[in-house]
């Protein structure tokens, strides 16, 4: 409540639940897919904790019409789920693979029939193996193979989707996949590759865009970056000079170029000091990577202390936590983490909507994940007591809304994740859900966030953490 009258969110706000293939669908043999380049890795001993692989995971696939009755039973109003590009052409590039184009027409209708807009991600991190093998986002080639994959998407379901995303998470693909070697296909220390896939990921979200519009598709398509917003740990100017620096390298590689045609110009030369030329940027790439939007996918999780670090490599940077350091531009109190050790600060995903709109010509947003990990399984009595999620939820959802007063033209909000599931290199052992899957049996429970979701999702307003579930 603010002043005493209850935080509305605008009518029509879209309420979603976030999911992605490889880590619900499990199924992974099944009408005619192929294996992608996460199918690879999770099978690479020692890649994935305890060994765990997506060959299973949720069983959604085959589970999908159970777990539309549980999205339809929590009340929300959207879905936001990805497309399994090895499903469609298992082999990267034709032949079409109809049996898995059917699956996900099936999906959609079924959504819509209850009443559940279909929020739909082209590129969730599975490529094709056989794409990897000749190079992968490294190949500029790939990018053609997406458009292709995106082309087929936009024929048969672009009357009846409205809400498309090309890419998730860039930066992620790129820092996990070819910096850590944390995420498939699993190279490290390699910053030329790093960055020759930002630029391909983001052709290929232009590319798209461009087919989408030649379509004639109704609804609109954007993409998901993961944004963090930046504090310096101190009010040291190294420590400032970092701050931008390393948002130079999360946030604005990625919007500059889709929302003002250029890269930023700091963390190019960053990048030409540690791999010299980026002469695979060609003329007019730019211009195709700077096609107009209808709204802007964020990933908002946290958000980055920066610390200078003279000797790193590759970036001169550290990211703290509040607890290490002992002044805070701007922090005195220590903060929260989740289970997983990330600070909760609902208070910078505010901070971070009103700078894209101030700096980005306030594009039209939907959160399109935010979730934290805590661990809760059903009690004796079988019911999942996750007050510290609903706490999270209601948090994260006052700072929407301070964000709303400002003026932040908000459209949506999906949180991470619809259910349990396969959380990448962290194997099962992360739970993010706002439902609880028993890995042994696949039996699902909704927790008591769950439900307290589907009160906020029914209020079209944010209901009191005190309040609790329905
Ligand atoms: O599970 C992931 C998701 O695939 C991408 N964004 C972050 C989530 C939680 O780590």
């Amino acid at each position: 409540m603010t002043g005493g009258s209850p935080m509305k969110f605008p009518e029509g706000f879209l309420w979603g639940l976030a999911t992605s293939a490889y880590q619900i669908e499990g199924a992974v043999d099944a009408d005619g897919r192929r294996p992608s380049i996460w199918d690879t890795y999770s099978h690479t001993p020692g890649k994935v904790d305890n060994g765990d692989t997506g060959d299973v995971a949720c069983d959604h696939y085959r589970r999908w019409r159970e777990d539309v009755d549980l999205i339809a039973s929590l009340g929300v109003n959207a879905y936001r789920f990805s497309i399994a590009w090895p499903r469609i052409y298992p082999t990267g590039r034709e032949p079409l693979e109809r049996r898995g184009l059917d699956h996900y027409s099936r999906l959609i209708d079924a959504l819509l029939e209850r009443g559940v807009e279909p929020v739909v991600t082209l590129y969730h991190w599975d490529l094709p193996q056989a794409l990897e093998d000749e190079g992968g986002w490294r190949n500029r080639d790939t990018v053609e193979r997406f458009v292709e994959y995106a082309q087929t998407c936009f024929d048969a379901y672009g009357d009846r989707v409205r809400w498309w995303l090309t890419i998730n998470e860039p930066w992620i693909i790129g820092l996990l996949g070819y910096l850590h070697g944390l995420h498939a296909p699993g190279y490290k220390n390699d910053v030329l590759g790093e960055v020759t896939v930002f630029h391909h990921l983001l052709l290929a979200h232009g590319r798209a865009v461009q087919e989408f519009r030649a379509s004639g598709a109704g609804g609109g398509i954007g993409f998901a970056p993961n944004l963090s917003p930046h504090y310096p740990a101190s009010d040291s100017d190294a420590d400032r000079e970092v701050t931008w620096a390393s948002d130079g390298y999360v946030n604005r590689w990625f919007l500059d170029p889709v929302y003002r045609g250029t890269y930023p110009q700091d963390q190019w030369e960053r990048y030409e000091q540690v791999v010299g030329s980026l002469d695979f940027v060609r003329d007019g790439d730019l211009a195709t990577i700077h096609q107009p939007t209808d709204f802007l996918g964020i990933n908002y999780y946290s958000f980055r202390m920066m610390q200078a670090a003279p000797g790193d490599r590759p970036w001169p940077w550290r990211v703290v936590v509040p607890e290490d350091v002992e002044t805070t531009g701007g922090f005195t109190g220590g903060v929260a983490s989740t289970e997983a050790g990330t600070p909760i600060v609902p208070w910078a995903l505010t901070d971070l909507l009103v700078r894209v709109r101030n700096d980005y010509g306030a594009p039209p947003i939907m959160i399109t994940e935010n979730g934290a990990v805590y661990e809760e399984a059903p009690g004796p009595d079988g019911r999942v007591r996750d007050e510290r999620r609903v706490r999270f939820i209601h948090d994260h959802l006052a700072a929407l809304h301070d964000a709303l007063e400002q003026g932040v033209p908000l459209v949506g909000y999906c949180h991470w994740s619809l259910m349990d599931n396969f959380e990448w290199k962290l194997g099962y052992a992360q739970r993010f859900g706002l439902v609880h899957v028993d890995y042994e049996t696949l039996a699902r429970t909704v927790k008591d966030s769950g439900r307290y979701y589907a009160r906020i999702a029914a209020a079209n307003a944010l209901v009191p953490a005190e309040a609790g579930p329905a």
